[in-house]
């Protein structure tokens, strides 16, 4: 079955049972106020934005019976897989590995690191620890992909010009068809957000495609009626 999203640069064709959905990085530490993110001197409302719109496609991928991925970066709580460059950038009085108001910061097994509770995964649904900002570099991304023959990628999450961007690029050198959906991806820098989408659209889709939630969902809907996908 070939659904057509209406999309920059055109329209991107996508098949459900050959696309997942992979949601980067939606964690307490960059949503929600007094986390890293935060404590950093972030707006995190602008990243909040992208929850309502992200719940609605989550839920439609769910009906669709679409393979769903969740990301969380963050590190071992030796953080023997962070780089010390890593570590150090920023100079951070509060930074990776330290205890902040949601347990130590971007380490594994703390509530700070974990997804936020509108997005929480289900059973069946990966969720995908990255050391890395690339959702790809450092983990068995590529091989559960290749496994459940996934050969396109609604890309979503946060932010923008960081763990979506790099993951899209990942994606797309692996030969991955890559759709970022503009509202369910966010950006503490709004021009950062703008200007990061229009540069995956430009010169004919040169890391991949994007569109509004709604273009996807009004094609998903019509499927799930039709087939009864969702029952
Ligand atoms: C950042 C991310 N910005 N998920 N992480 O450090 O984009």
């Amino acid at each position: 079955m070939t659904l057509v999203v209406p999309a920059a640069p055109y329209d991107f064709e996508l098949d459900p049972a050959t696309t997942a959905l992979i949601i980067i990085d939606m964690q307490r530490d960059f949503l929600e106020p007094g986390g890293f993110g935060s404590l950093l001197g972030n707006d995190v409302s602008l990243l909040q934005r992208t929850i309502a719109p992200l719940q609605d496609v989550l839920a439609a991928a769910r009906a669709a019976g679409m393979t769903v991925i969740h990301t969380r970066e963050g590190h071992r709580p030796d953080l023997t897989d962070a780089p010390p460059a890593k570590l150090a950038r920023g100079n951070l009085s509060c930074g990776i590995g330290d205890p902040g108001p949601f347990g130590r910061i971007l380490v594994r097994g703390e509530h700070g690191h974990d997804i936020i509770d509108d997005l929480a995964p289900i059973d069946g649904e990966a969720v995908l620890d990255k050391p890395g900002k690339g959702a790809f570099y450092a983990t068995d991304l590529e091989l559960m992909l290749r496994n459940r023959g996934i050969a396109r990628l609604i890309v979503t999450g946060v932010t923008t010009e960081v763990c979506v961007h790099t993951t899209v690029r990942e994606g797309n050198d692996r030969g991955f068809e890559c759709l970022v959906l503009s509202d369910c991806v966010g950006s503490y820098f709004p021009e950062f957000h703008e200007v990061g989408l229009k540069m995956i659209a430009a010169q004919g889709g040169i890391f991949g495609w994007v569109a509004p939630s709604t273009a996807l969902l009004e094609q998903l809907a019509a499927t799930t009626t039709t087939t009864g996908a969702h029952r």
